[in-house]
């Protein structure tokens, strides 16, 4: 697998407490991979967790900047910002010469901690693509990449621009597009929240020719701005990670492609159609369908979310990555489906297509299904073109006739790729990740060997995530000490169900029910 020295960027998450008397304190909780350097930068301290380079914050004229992740807009950026070591030297030379309104202007897939004077500012990118927690404590705040380093015996807080975390009292998520200003030695109710995107509620009527081209364009920029030497395309052989890929190659960065399956389904036919048309060193990983649903203490480790749905499309992903050799920059189509509404390619109507994708718009931020946990857990850093700022804004807001039409879904996209690819990847219908590796369907086969009925499946994976995420975020478990089945069993002993024998007269039933 092509690894280089920049295929990460230098820090993937951090841990960092601001306040008075900054001290590292104990090492965090994380599953990330790689090594924690601690540092010290004026009252911000704490340990940054390396990707490939110096793991280092930047200071300058009283500013100490953080960044984890990577910026994608230097092009764009003034002359002036010439001769920067890295992203957050980058983000620091922004903010000394925009201040806060800077983070308007980043373009990225990054978390950020920017400390000046007796303030710090928490920030995510547009999409919250790399998850950010925050936690008060007396005269600091802990800010961290994973919620599991901050959790444990908070007292439930409210911060402007922040949700509350389940299942971890105390801890809050930085928004998605938000930057949030505290005074770790003030009161809380002087904090801040500066919103710095919001996705476009606005809709283009756009000529389709048009339209097509802005797509194409828009995409193959996001794409040669992701690939910074050898990558790593995570192909299904669908449309989505198929345009990737094929821009991938064209971007000239030496491709691999990597598909996953199972004994109980793979979509390994299709994605090799895409690998041998763009001429991709292609590598197949096939493993049993029910060691991949037991590896979900991974998947929800990662995630740090208690949504079984969600679980079951990133789940298969962590398991890929989690057989891939470390060190890679891997490239995914995820995320196309939601502002081009591919979950909803039943609804014919496009009044209805444009309210679900406003509704999936407005509903995607702390699903955390773009989240570099779920590779960085494997030394992998992941990137999603299609989330790209750019891309999103343009997605989002062309018109939902352009998204369906001629009767086909993802229209728009369809076309724009349609001399990269072949005709039966352009044309291929969706079919998602949980379907195609067999992931949702074991799952469900596994409980209903245990007795459960097909009605409390849903409800039953759900139990089963909220109760992996107490333990391996809420209480810092290692996902390898929690065992599925154990889990199972947990969680089907309390929901021992009352179950009301027939005989009962109809009355009493009521009463217990
Ligand atoms: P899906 O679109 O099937 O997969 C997402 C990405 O995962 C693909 O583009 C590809 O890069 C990678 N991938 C999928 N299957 C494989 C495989 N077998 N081997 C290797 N790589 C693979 C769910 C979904 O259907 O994924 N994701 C939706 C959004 C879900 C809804 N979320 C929401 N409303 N917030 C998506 O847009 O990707
Ligand atoms: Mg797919």
């Amino acid at each position: 697998m092509p690894t280089t020295d920049n295929a990460l960027p230098p820090v993937l998450g951090f841990h960092a407490r601001v306040g008075a008397r900054g001290e590292p304190g104990p090492a965090p909780r994380r599953i990330t991979a790689g090594e924690a350097v601690p540092f010290t930068g004026g009252t911000c301290s704490g340990r940054l967790l390396a990707g490939s380079g110096p793991a280092v914050p930047r200071t300058a004229d009283g500013v100490t900047t953080l960044l984890a992740g990577e910026l994608y807009h230097r092009d764009g950026l003034p002359a002036a910002l010439g001769g920067i070591a890295d992203d957050a030297e980058l983000l620091l030379e922004i903010w000394l010469r925009y201040g806060r309104a800077g983070l308007r202007l980043c373009n990225g897939r990054f978390a950020a901690v920017v400390v000046e004077a007796d303030s710090v500012v928490i920030a995510t990118d547009h999409a919250g693509s790399v998850p950010l927690y925050v936690r008060r404590e007396e005269g600091a705040v802990h800010v961290a990449t994973e919620a599991k380093a901050l959790a444990g015996g908070g007292v439930d807080l409210a911060l402007p621009g922040t949700e509350p975390v389940p299942g971890t009292p105390g801890v809050l998520r930085v928004r998605a597009g938000s930057a949030v200003t505290l005074r770790p030695a003030g009161p809380i109710g002087a904090a801040e929240w500066t919103r710095t995107w919001t996705p476009p509620l606005h809709r283009l009527a756009l000529p389709p020719a048009r339209a097509v081209r802005r797509v194409a364009d828009a995409l193959d920029a996001a794409v040669r701005t992701r690939v910074r030497g050898p990558v790593t395309a995570v192909l299904s052989g669908g449309v989505d990670s198929g345009s990737v890929a094929a821009l991938a190659s064209r971007a000239g960065g030496r491709l691999t492609t990597v598909s996953l399956g199972t004994d109980a389904g793979d979509e390994f036919a299709a994605a090799r159609v895409v690998a041998e048309h763009v001429g991709s060193d292609h590598r197949e990983f096939r493993c049993g369908a029910e060691d991949l649903v037991r590896q979900l203490p991974w998947a929800v480790a990662a995630a740090e979310i208690v949504d079984a749905e969600v679980i079951e499309y990133l789940l298969p992903l962590v398991v890929l990555y989690r057989a891939l050799p470390p060190g890679g920059r891997l490239l995914t189509g995820y995320g196309a489906d939601i502002p081009l509404g591919g979950m909803h390619r039943g609804t014919a109507e496009l009044a209805s297509l444009d309210d679900v994708i406003a509704a999936d718009m407005a509903g995607f931020d702390g699903l955390n299904e773009l989240s570099p946990v779920l590779s960085t857990l494997a030394g992998q850093w992941t990137t999603h073109p299609f989330w790209d700022r750019d891309v999103l804004d343009l997605l989002t807001a062309l018109e939902p006739g352009l998204k369906r039409r001629d009767g086909r879904d993802k229209w728009v996209l369809r076309e724009a790729v349609r001399d990269l690819l072949p005709e039966s990847t352009v044309r291929r219908p969706k079919l998602g990740v949980h379907e195609g590796s067999g992931t949702t369907g074991a799952w469900t086969r596994l409980l209903l060997a245990h007795g459960v009925r097909t009605s409390e499946v849903g409800a039953v994976k759900n139990a089963m995530t909220a109760a992996i995420h107490r333990r391996v975020v809420g209480a810092g478990e290692h996902p390898d000490a929690v065992s599925f089945d154990d889990v199972l069993a947990a969680v089907l002993a309390t929901r021992a169900a009352p179950v009301i024998p027939a005989q009962v007269p109809p009355v009493w039933k009521a009463v217990v029910s």
